[in-house]
């Protein structure tokens, strides 16, 4: 027990009554509690507004209550009634803001004005659009070169303004694109291109209702995908199998319920009896997959001796794929002992697994950023790929794969262009249609981007919402790189640290929230989102304004584009007036929008298609390919033991249930039993007595690699938790300071997240934490 928070077990199902009660405090503590709620129930409606929550889609069925907890804590969050005025500005200095914890910046409320920071005061002070406007273009047409710009997204942006800001950017001459996804779902998209030959999901909502099991694989969805519950817990009550592979045992996988069922949150939940759930180690999945997958081979061969009937879909493997022989080379060439030291499981178990992956027709596989935060991400996916294709479970109902995004808009701003490798095809498509050469050069990804900051090769920063200096890896490192720009530009709605790692020159721009009314020339307008499952729909904010000065995300990048270009490429005031002008030009120019503006008219939005759903393969050969990378020899590799020194343990950096990425609405995390506390590490409890210690007790927490710098967070409390040994997880964003930039997926370049070698040491009585802040 800390002596201010409090370590208590969670008992209760997930959802249920503690998720009511936990909205009623945020719509409560918004401050504006009946136009709120009247929002809420716009939630995911025709007509209404997509939950700026995370990217799940939508059963298609109307008039039901389609908001979840934490779709309504982002709902309340984004609405407050607090403001961050220009006198808030005034009262605080920059350093002095600093000094507050993240939840307290976004608590604030929010930003109502344009401001610009003065570094003679140290104080932001209000700007003008216009002058705002004129600042960033002086900085960007002043570089000797436009690829000096880092122009990052976070996943909320919409499809409208992401299209916007690419076709400037690249009308500019760079693609340096870095953006929330290359910390993400990277790995989801290049393991799934190079063997379907689509980087996206290819189920649709519709599939869950039919599958025979569903796979749920590194990803926690009773906090970050809430009304996932709904479907997985329909396929326990049909006797379908839910299998589950976490490190942790999450209670929103262990028990599930949903609050618009109240019966059964009276019932308080009962233990389902077709579900599983497997604890590998941190990175062990796809050992434990490549198990799943020898014993897949096993009982092929021995129905092929034995006049049984085939294992394998030998008519779809025929059909669709390539590369099976050599995959399967690659089964029989990987050990039973490797396999198990690196998956943690027994032989017994991965057998369970594939027992029940075999025993269904159907099968879903989903996964999230258990799977996608490793240096071995990419080959991962393709082993989960891999499993898929042998019993012909891509293109047809009830099966597929189903990378289960984060950002409510993030697979949506990939498809508008945010991508800093874009495909020749988008690039032609760009120049056709708009009559100017667009940059060839790959651009930067979000590491690359802290490279170039850190070095000066990059001067100006400018970030489409999000909190790129707390999402980021190495964040002393991080911090330093952007106060090295000449500019700093922030589209905000929230005051968050980015606002405070300067910049020579700051700004910070406020925008429309997706819950609000975005009024322009030719009326209200509705911008665009893609689900999880390629669905576009279109989103109407409800509530006024929050204040008269706020533009829409269109609108600011129009606003930059008109100081910094001219009318080039396009009329950009024109299209402002009335989005649908946009839409046409998306219509014009990617795959899949032909008649866009018309088919947003049908309630509930339209598919994008995805060729892989329908049995076609966009890959070099014409067929799915089975992926062929060995097991990794070694998780804990030469970087890490570079300077002789063994991990005590491998730390997961993960989210609370209190909390969207980097902004905290509370310090609880109820279902791991955490309440008023975030500055803690669980551990095994085995493990806290083997490393000398003691649960309750502080420690530093200090990360291994080879370049010697010295990552240190201090002062975190050990929590005994059910986890296998040598496996401990901790909050992010508190836990960045210790995720080198370096140490990054293969051909992603996405952090690390979920795999940091640790050492703890026993905290000095006076250490705080220092290291999240500035
Ligand atoms: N309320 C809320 N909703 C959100 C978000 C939020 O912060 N709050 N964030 C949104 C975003 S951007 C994203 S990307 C998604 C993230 O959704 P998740 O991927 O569910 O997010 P994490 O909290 O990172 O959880 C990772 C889960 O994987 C497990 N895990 C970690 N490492 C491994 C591993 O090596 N193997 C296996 N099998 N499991 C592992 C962890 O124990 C944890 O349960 O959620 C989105 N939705
Ligand atoms: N250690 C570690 N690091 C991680 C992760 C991890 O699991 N572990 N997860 C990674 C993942 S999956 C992701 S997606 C990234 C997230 O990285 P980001 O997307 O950069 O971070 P967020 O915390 O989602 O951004 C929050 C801010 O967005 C702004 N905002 C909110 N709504 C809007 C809006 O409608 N418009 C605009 N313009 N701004 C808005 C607010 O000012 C708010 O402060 O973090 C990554 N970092
Ligand atoms: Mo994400």
């Amino acid at each position: 027990m800390s002596d201010s928070g409090r370590i208590k077990p969670y008992s209760a199902p997930a959802a249920g009554w503690g998720a009511l009660k936990s909205v009623t405090k945020a719509w409560v503590s918004s401050e504006k509690p009946l136009k709120n709620l009247r929002a809420m129930l716009k939630t995911n409606q025709d007509q209404g507004f997509d939950c700026p929550g995370c990217a799940w889609g939508e059963s298609p069925e109307k008039h039901m209550v389609k908001f979840c907890e934490n779709g309504a804590k982002a709902v309340n969050w984004e609405s407050t009634g607090r403001l961050v005025t220009p006198a808030f500005f005034a009262k605080h200095a920059v350093s002095q803001l600093r000094k507050q914890s993240d939840y307290w910046l976004e608590y604030q409320g929010r930003i109502t004005h344009p401001m610009r920071y003065d570094a003679l005061t140290d104080h932001y002070i209000p700007i003008n659009w216009d002058e705002a406007f004129a600042l960033i273009a002086r900085h960007l047409n002043g570089l000797e070169s436009p690829n000096q710009a880092e122009f990052y997204t976070s996943g909320r942006a919409s499809n409208e303004a992401a299209y916007l800001y690419q076709l400037f950017v690249r009308a500019l001459g760079t693609n340096n694109f870095p953006d929330c996804s290359n910390m993400c779902h990277e790995a989801s998209g290049q393991g799934m291109a190079s063997t379907i030959g689509v980087g996206k999901g290819t189920v649709v909502f519709s599939d869950f209702a039919k599958a025979d099991a569903i796979f749920v694989i590194g990803q926690n969805p009773g906090t970050n995908h809430p009304r996932m519950l709904e479907p997985l817990r329909e396929a326990v009550e049909r006797g379908a199998q839910v299998v589950c592979f976490n490190p942790l045992k999450e209670r929103g996988l262990q028990r599930f319920q949903h609050p618009q069922h109240p019966l059964e949150m009276l019932s308080n939940g009962s233990e389902p009896t077709n579900t599983a759930y497997f604890c590998p180690k941190l990175g062990g999945d796809m050992a434990a997959l490549r198990g799943m997958a020898k014993f897949l081979l096993q009982w092929e061969r021995e129905a092929q001796a034995d006049g049984q009937s085939p294992v394998f879909d030998h008519e779809f493997i025929q059909a669709h794929t390539q590369g099976l022989d050599a995959y399967l080379a690659e089964v029989d060439a990987t050990s039973w002992q490797h396999i198990v030291e690196q998956s943690g499981l027994s032989q017994a178990d991965i057998e369970l697994a594939a027992n029940m992956f075999c025993r269904a027709d159907k099968v879903i596989m989903c996964w999230a950023m258990g799977i996608t935060q490793h240096k071995h991400s990419v080959a991962t996916v393709q082993e989960i790929v891999n499993l898929q294709l042998l019993r012909g479970n891509v293109g047809k109902p009830g099966a597929g794969l189903s990378p289960v995004r984060g950002h409510s808009n993030v697979q949506g701003d990939r498809t508008m262009g945010i991508n800093e490798v874009p495909p020749d095809w988008f690039l032609d498509a760009i120049e056709q249609r708009f009559q100017f050469q667009v940059p060839r050069q790959h651009g930067h990804n979000t590491v690359q981007a802290i490279q170039a900051m850190e070095a000066r090769q990059a001067k100006v920063f400018i970030g489409l919402g999000g909190n790129f200096a707390q999402a980021t890896p190495d964040t002393p490192r991080t911090h330093a790189a952007l106060q090295n720009c000449d500019l700093t530009v922030q589209i905000s709605t929230k005051l968050n640290r980015s606002h405070l790692t300067t910049g020579h020159d700051a700004l910070i721009l406020p925008c429309l929230g997706r819950t609000e009314v975005d009024m322009q020339e030719s009326g209200q307008q509705g911008i665009t989102v893609e689900d999880t499952f390629s669905m576009v729909h279109l989103s109407y904010g409800q509530l006024p304004p929050c204040s008269e000065q706020l533009r829409s995300e269109p609108a600011i990048v129009a606003g930059i584009a008109k100081a910094t270009l001219g009318n080039h490429p396009v009329n950009w005031h024109e299209l402002i007036a009335d989005y649908s002008r946009i839409r046409d030009l998306i219509a014009d120019t990617i795959p899949g929008f032909a008649d866009f503006n018309v088919r947003l008219q049908h309630p509930g939005g339209f598919h994008l298609g995805n060729a892989a759903a329908e049995r076609r393969w966009n890959t070099q050969s014409g067929k799915a390919t089975f992926g062929q990378s060995p097991l990794p020899s070694q998780l804990v590799n030469d970087k890490i033991l570079a300077r002789g020194d063994k991990p005590d343990l491998i730390l997961q950096t993960l989210r609370s249930h209190d909390q969207y990425n980097t902004t905290l609405y509370g310090l609880d995390d109820r279902y791991r039993g955490v309440f008023g506390l975030r500055e803690v590490l669980f551990v095994n409890e085995e493990d806290i007595q083997r490393l000398g210690f003691a649960a309750g007790d502080k420690v530093d927490i200090v990360s291994l690699w080879e370049d010697g710098r010295e990552r240190r967070i201090s002062s975190f409390e050990l929590v005994a938790y059910d986890t296998p040994s040598g496996q401990a997880a901790a909050y992010y964003p508190e836990t960045n300071p210790l995720v080198p930039l370096e140490s990054y997926g293969d051909g992603t370049y996405t952090p690390t997240s979920k795999f940091i070698a640790i050492k703890l040491e026993k905290s000095a009585p006076d250490k705080r934490i220092a290291s999240a802040k500035v």
